[in-house]
């Protein structure tokens, strides 16, 4: 599988949260969305799988699912609780892999590439979170595990509540191609109409159909359905702080050009972001190196980490590695700078190379050390051996 995706969404998410901590409510039809007998423009949030059972499901008005149900648990629900819960599992998933992409309250898409040595293949990755999420929190979730978000999504719909569904390159056609139009993501009401007045209404039929004919009906969206319906999708999972980064730079009143000074100047700047990791609760994935020469040339490097750091060390050695890539013979420095970026949250993300190598466990500690020093006397109070040789520009 070349980038296995997992999507995780919660069982009838609001009146689980529900019936989890009012014992007296479970296995009784539960509707969220308000007292029907005063909330009369009330619609319903989420209903139990036990009050689904009567034919009542979200959006639909609140009076409508009473006269379906009247014996039904009417609750007005409670945001503040759902949304304390959601941080819960979003922090489960980030235990797995960094690449945890929130699509609602609910429910999220999660890149485990590079995840298997530590967690073991995809499917076992998206059974333990399961687990987790069942042990800890109490609560039933339904997975999907396929190459791509678009079938992780379809994948986790198809055996809810509490299914665990991996849909293999080679099932694609067998799964997808029954299901409804109306499963494509982008297709609504106005195209699936239109769909069916060509007389297209599963995703088999359209996927058998000439690019061309939907590029023509379609436009430019024709294609992308068309590419869906086989299965096909290219959107990459993304975190919402990827684009956030943080960096410090210096500029020096004289050109610098020692390399043993620009190396300790280096240090320190890749130590200041560091600290400013750790001081806001995020990891990076990726570092930037800037330089730029006496004529104002500037060029600038990016690498990737091997494990997403908020340490000094792990950020310093990547940013050497790309100092290697740039020439600095006999050219004067004005300027130098060390960025990180692809920032994901700490928050219960176990900084998964520290368990694979003992150094950074060592590395992790010193830190831990520097900052309390640091939160006592400021900053510069402790200093590594390595930034007191530096000659200072
Ligand atoms: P969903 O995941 O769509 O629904 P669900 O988790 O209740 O049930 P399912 O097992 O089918 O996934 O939405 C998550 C929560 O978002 C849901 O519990 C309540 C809220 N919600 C609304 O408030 N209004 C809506 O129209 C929908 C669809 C959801
Ligand atoms: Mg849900």
């Amino acid at each position: 599988m070349e980038t296995p995706i997992i999507h995780v969404d919660m069982d009838a998410f609001f009146a689980a949260v529900e019936m989890r901590d009012n014992p007296q409510y479970r296995g009784k039809p539960v509707i969220i969305g308000g007292d029907p007998r005063r909330d009369v423009r009330a619609v319903v949030s989420t209903a139990s799988y036990e009050a689904r059972k009567y034919g009542i499901r979200s959006a639909m008005p609140l009076v409508q699912a009473w006269r379906l149900c009247p014996h039904g648990i009417f609750l007005r629900g409670n945001m503040r609780k759902y949304a304390e819960v959601s941080r819960q599992i979003m922090a489960i998933f980030s235990r797995y892999t960094p690449l945890v992409e929130p699509l609602s309250i609910d429910e999220a898409f999660l890149d485990v590439t590079g995840c298997e040595k530590l967690f073991g293949p995809p499917r076992q990755i998206a059974a333990a979170i399961q687990e987790d999420i069942r042990r800890e929190l109490n609560l039933s979730c339904s997975v999907g595990v396929a190459p791509n978000k678009f079938l992780a999504k379809i994948a986790s719909d198809l055996h809810k509540p509490g299914g665990l569904t991996v849909i293999a390159p080679g099932d694609i056609e067998r799964v997808l191609h029954p299901l409804p139009i109306e499963k494509l993501w982008g297709v609504g009401e106005k195209t699936a109409s239109k769909l069916r007045d060509m007389g297209i209404d599963t995703i088999g039929q359209l996927a058998r159909l000439p690019e061309s004919l939907l590029t023509a009906a379609f436009g430019k969206m024709g294609a992308g359905l068309w590419r869906l319906a086989r299965g096909e999708d290219g959107r990459m999972v993304t975190t919402s702080r990827e684009a956030k980064s943080i960096s410090r730079e210096v500029t020096f009143p004289r050109d610098i050009s020692d390399p043993e000074q620009v190396r300790a100047v280096l240090l320190e700047l890749a130590d200041d972001v560091a600290l400013s990791l750790r001081r806001h609760g995020y990891l990076a994935t990726k570092v930037t190196l800037k330089v730029r020469y006496g004529n104002f040339d500037t060029v600038t490097r990016q690498g990737t980490l091997p494990a997403p750091a908020c340490l000094t060390m792990p950020i310093y050695t990547r940013v050497l590695d790309l100092l290697a890539r740039v020439d600095l013979r006999g050219r004067g420095i004005r300027l130098l700078g060390v960025g990180s970026g692809g920032l994901v949250d700490q928050t219960g993300c176990r900084q998964l190379s520290f368990f694979e190598n003992s150094g950074l466990v060592r590395e992790e500690k010193i830190t831990q050390a520097i900052d309390k020093v640091e939160a006592r006397y400021g900053r510069g109070a402790v200093k590594r051996a390595t930034l007191l040789i530096r000659k200072d520009p």
